[in-house]
């Protein structure tokens, strides 16, 4: 049987990387075995393809490279090591996926959503994530804890109007796909922030277990 596919996804310092440790302490009590992995990366390639679209520079990306780099590092992270694992009946975690160039690329750029929507049918054929975690933040929050943590990157420099566009294009992924994608308020303290989690882990456990 194949693996499932969960992502975890969310505007800047929402909390992926903290929550992604507590869903992983989870995979390991349902002794399921899986792996973690992340976007843009998750092969040397696809990482070596993050690092050119992180790192500051003084020649401005444009929108399309943008876009095509994001979904040539799918390419090969999705045939190099999410198809194989999920083929072999193990499940894979995946920080940010899809949803973040719809996101980032479309609501946050302004790129044709019918254009993403191509290039995901051509690299994907019809591999979706199974549950979709959204973390979910008021900007300035996420973008301050972001700033407490590091340096900012390519993407961090942006203006809040823009990671505001960014949480309202997640908002509007999750409201037209509800049965894959679960809102965690990620605003409240880290404890309540995991019970949401666990309540969506174990809803969707429930439900695949159902459905065999
Ligand atoms: N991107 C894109 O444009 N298109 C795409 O298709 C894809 C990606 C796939 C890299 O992503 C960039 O790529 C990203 C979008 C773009 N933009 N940027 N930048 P990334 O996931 O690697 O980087 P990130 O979004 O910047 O993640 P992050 O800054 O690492 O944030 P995080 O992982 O969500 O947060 P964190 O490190 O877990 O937490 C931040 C701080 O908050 C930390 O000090 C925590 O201790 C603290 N924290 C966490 N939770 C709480 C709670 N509940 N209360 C208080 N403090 C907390």
């Amino acid at each position: 049987m194949r693996g499932k596919f969960i992502t975890i996804e969310g505007t800047e310092g929402v909390g992926k990387t903290t929550n992604i440790q507590f869903i992983q302490n989870w995979l390991d009590a349902k002794g399921l075995a899986y792996l973690c992995t992340r976007e843009p990366g998750g092969t040397p390639l696809a990482e070596q393809i993050r690092e050119l679209l992180l790192a500051r520079r003084d020649e401005l990306v444009c929108d399309t490279a943008e876009l095509l780099l994001m979904f040539a590092g799918r390419a090969q992270h999705l045939h190099q090591v999410i198809e194989p694992t999920l083929g072999e009946g193990a499940w894979v975690l995946c920080d940010r996926f899809t949803d973040a160039t719809y996101a980032y690329q479309g609501a946050g750029r302004g790129m044709r959503q019918d254009l993403i929507a191509e290039l995901e049918l051509i690299v994907q054929g019809s591999l979706r994530p199974d549950l979709t975690l959204i973390l979910d933040i008021p900007v300035e929050i996420g973008l301050k804890r972001a700033s407490e943590r590091s340096a900012p990157d390519r993407f961090e420099q942006e203006k809040s109007e823009f990671f505001q566009r960014v949480r309202q294009g997640y908002q509007d992924i999750a409201k037209n796909d509800p049965e894959r994608c679960v809102i965690i308020d990620a605003s409240k303290p880290l404890v309540d922030v995991q019970r949401e989690i666990s309540i969506a882990l174990e809803a969707f456990w429930f439900s695949s277990e159902e459905s065999g």
